[in-house]
């Protein structure tokens, strides 16, 4: 067993928990991979005011919004990283419209959807943002098509997401655990730090754009006013910084439909089922408001959905609520 400092090293944990294992064959180098374009993009961010790779590109997304530099260069980053893994067949990614189809060997086994920087507009204030990832297995023998990567997110065999806050955190689920690994800025190494991570029964934190309350229907602001009178709110106004908080402290986060987002802001396929598979695995839900996130059979890549998301009795009393229950 590898050990820095008194934790376990990334490596020697995916090594002997996530290879040679039949569904999770080569896991560990795609999640490997994941953790190298992860420590390359938090280089990036840390020096971002420095370097001059602030501010916006000039041109805009597949949802119209302006590009950040940085989204562009972790984008190219964690392609690049995944192409030469040698283990994923196809990338779906928020910055490019359609999927990057790397090859259909027999050991290009994974189909990876990634949100390669989220929080992007915290990026010039220096908040807390972060990468998402949702894993699936390619179906065998499969030819790989744009088709391959609309699958449901309880077919996810795994699911990451790194935050890069006060520290670098790479949080993994699979089937079996979730497991927090906090980034060594000195060695380029990711530790064991959070083993076995399961969300609290206490619930102290309720996470929403307060401000988009007068754009809620009723039964949204009944959920919101229910929320507020049980929890203290907390809100970053980046996805990835306030779950990751939530999944360790207890919480929800919630952004349902409303009249500027009628379909919900949030991306099904590279955020909520990341972030439900995580959720689910440490024991939370994620959920529309009217059916598990993980259960949407999805029609195309860069689809929205509204999200409740964090403590399962939480979640579940406030989509009742928006159910009109
Ligand atoms: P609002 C960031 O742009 C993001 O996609 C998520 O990270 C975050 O949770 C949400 O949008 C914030 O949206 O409307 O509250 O600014």
């Amino acid at each position: 067993m590898v050990i820095v400092g008194q934790h376990r090293t990334l490596s020697e944990f995916a090594t002997s928990a996530w290879s040679g294992h039949d569904q999770l064959d080569g896991l560990d180098a795609v999640i490997m991979a994941i953790a190298k374009g992860s420590y390359k993009v938090s280089q990036k961010i840390r020096a971002a005011t420095l370097a001059d790779v602030l501010g916006v590109t000039g041109e805009t997304n597949v949802h119209g919004e302006m590009v950040q530099r940085l989204d562009a260069a972790s984008s190219d980053i964690f392609v690049d990283i995944l192409r030469q893994c040698g283990h994923v067949a196809v990338i779906g990614c928020e910055e490019i419209e359609e999927p990057v189809i790397v090859g259909d060997d027999p050991q290009h086994a994974f189909m990876v959807l990634m949100d390669p920087l989220d929080g992007s507009s915290n990026i010039d204030v220096a908040v807390s943002i972060g990468s998402i990832f949702g894993i699936w297995r390619r179906s065998d023998n499969d030819r790989v098509t744009d088709a391959s990567l609309l699958r449901p997110g309880n077919e996810q065999v795994a699911a990451a997401y790194i935050v890069y806050g006060s520290s670098t955190v790479l949080v993994v689920a699979t089937r079996n655990s979730v497991q927090g690994f906090t980034l060594d800025p000195e060695s380029g190494v990711f530790v064991l730090t959070h083993p076995d991570i399961n969300i609290p029964m206490e619930c102290p934190y309720y996470s929403t754009n307060e401000g988009n309350f007068k754009a809620l229907n009723e039964t949204s602001r009944r959920a919101v006013k229910n929320l507020r009178a049980a929890y203290s709110q907390r809100y970053v106004g980046s996805l990835v910084a306030d779950f990751h908080r939530n999944l360790l402290k207890g919480g929800i986060f919630l952004y349902p439909a409303d009249r500027n987002y009628p379909e919900g802001k949030l991306r099904l396929m590279y955020e909520a089922n990341p972030l439900g598979f995580v959720a689910e695995q440490a024991g939370g839900a994620a959920s529309t408001g009217k059916q598990r996130i993980l259960d949407i059979l999805p029609e195309h890549l860069h689809q929205r959905t509204p999200l409740i998301l964090g403590n399962r009795d939480v979640v579940e009393q406030t989509a009742s609520l928006i159910k009109g229950g």
